[in-house]
């Protein structure tokens, strides 16, 4: 926990590190972020209200917060260069741009060993924690248009920054090594979540097997596509830029598709504790595919198009096992925010995952319906 008055230290250090225009007027710490810790700066440049995204990096979830900025400088450059070459306006408001410090480094670290950085902010934006149809719509376009731009950019010269992030594999054997381990003495608690989960592994671990039989392409995938991390015109409502782009590394294109539906198209919410809120509605469903196919089609190839919906099952099942490997290790990796956090995030997640499972026959249908639509 950082006192007030240290922040503002920091803060007026990050001013003049990163050579921030205006002097410190307020900070606003933004709440929704599991891992990282994000807060709006608003400095007075002369009369002139200016606003930056400060954050403190989790370093011990990001180990090499070096390897994160790099990834996230390279693609941002990308996509500030496609913008310029499609003639986009308003670029500054289409991508986040990453501040260096006076000395070209990405951080500024304190004595303790926290890792600092300032990115723009976009403006007269929004982003949403809740989802109705057309941020659905246009979350759909933001994810894909992401990808569509990136398309091009050789996602093998990214860094792994957190090994093995969307293996489900590896995620599901972590599940069982923190059960053998039961170090929060949890696992009688959680028998029924945990065996269901085991009795899903096949399923959740399609794309996985696929992916390692050479079938689907790599990609650069942004491994966190929830509609919180688009932002959205405040008046239009169309969107602007995708931020958060940590985990931007290679991937398969399924995941970011699955987590985008995962937590958009659940009326309910990520971590509902009423588990009769929580399903998947398919009108939302639709609404993000036609989006992002809109943007990709043509662009992938008919196997990568024809799996999108198994993303959404591998990936709502990886994360309820990722959210009880944490339960079960005694909550050390999210950010807690309520007693027994990731056992109601892991509930809402096996609800979830269950109606998605039921549901399969018909994403499956919309997607085909959509794609037929679009060629
Ligand atoms: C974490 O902190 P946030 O919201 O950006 C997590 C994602 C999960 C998400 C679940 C690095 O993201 O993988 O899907 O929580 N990020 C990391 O809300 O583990
Ligand atoms: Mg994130």
């Amino acid at each position: 926990m950082i006192v007030m008055t240290e922040l503002y230290d920091i803060f007026n250090t990050i001013i003049d590190e990163f050579s921030l225009k205006g002097t410190l007027a307020s900070i606003y710490p933004l709440s929704s972020g599991n891992i990282n810790d994000t807060y709006i700066m608003t400095t007075d440049d002369d009369g002139f209200e200016r606003q930056y995204i400060v954050q403190r990096i989790n370093h011990l979830v990001f180990k090499n917060p070096n390897e994160v900025a790099e990834n996230v400088c390279k693609v941002t450059d990308h996509i500030e260069h496609k913008l310029r070459e499609s003639g986009a306006d308003d670029i500054r408001r289409r991508v986040v741009k990453y501040y260096l410090r006076k000395n070209g480094e990405h951080y500024y670290v304190t004595p303790d060993g926290n890792y600092w950085r300032a990115f723009s902010c976009v403006y007269d934006a929004t982003s949403a924690d809740f989802a109705d149809i057309p941020i659905l719509r246009e979350t759909g376009l933001a994810f894909g248009e992401f990808q569509k731009n990136l398309l091009d950019f050789p996602a093998d010269t990214l860094y792994e920054t957190i090994p093995d992030f969307h293996n489900t594999k590896k995620r599901y054997d972590d599940l069982k090594k923190a059960a053998a381990e039961n170090k929060s003495n949890r696992l009688d608690t959680v028998r029924e979540e945990y065996d269901y989960l085991l009795s899903m592994e096949k399923e959740a671990c399609v794309l996985c097997e696929m992916s390692e039989k050479g079938e689907l392409p790599h990609r650069v995938v942004h491994n966190d596509t929830k509609c919180n991390n688009v932002m959205f015109d405040t008046e239009t409502g169309k969107h602007l830029a995708v931020i958060d782009l940590d985990t931007v590394m290679s991937g398969l294109v399924a995941y970011d598709f699955g987590d985008a539906v995962r937590f958009a198209a659940n009326p309910g919410g990520e971590d509902n504790k009423v588990l009769s809120k929580v399903y998947l509605d398919l009108d939302y469903y639709s609404a993000f595919a036609e989006g992002f196919v809109s943007e990709v089609k043509g662009e992938m190839t008919e196997k990568e198009l024809e799996t999108l919906p198994d993303g959404v099952l591998a990936v709502t099942l990886e994360l309820a096992a990722r959210f009880l490997t944490d339960y079960l290790n005694g909550d050390v990796y999210f950010k807690c925010k309520v007693p027994h956090h990731n056992l109601i995030r892991t509930k809402a997640q096996i609800q979830l995952a269950k109606d998605v499972f039921g549901k399969m026959p018909e994403l499956r249908k919309r997607l085909a319906d959509i794609l037929d639509e679009k060629s």
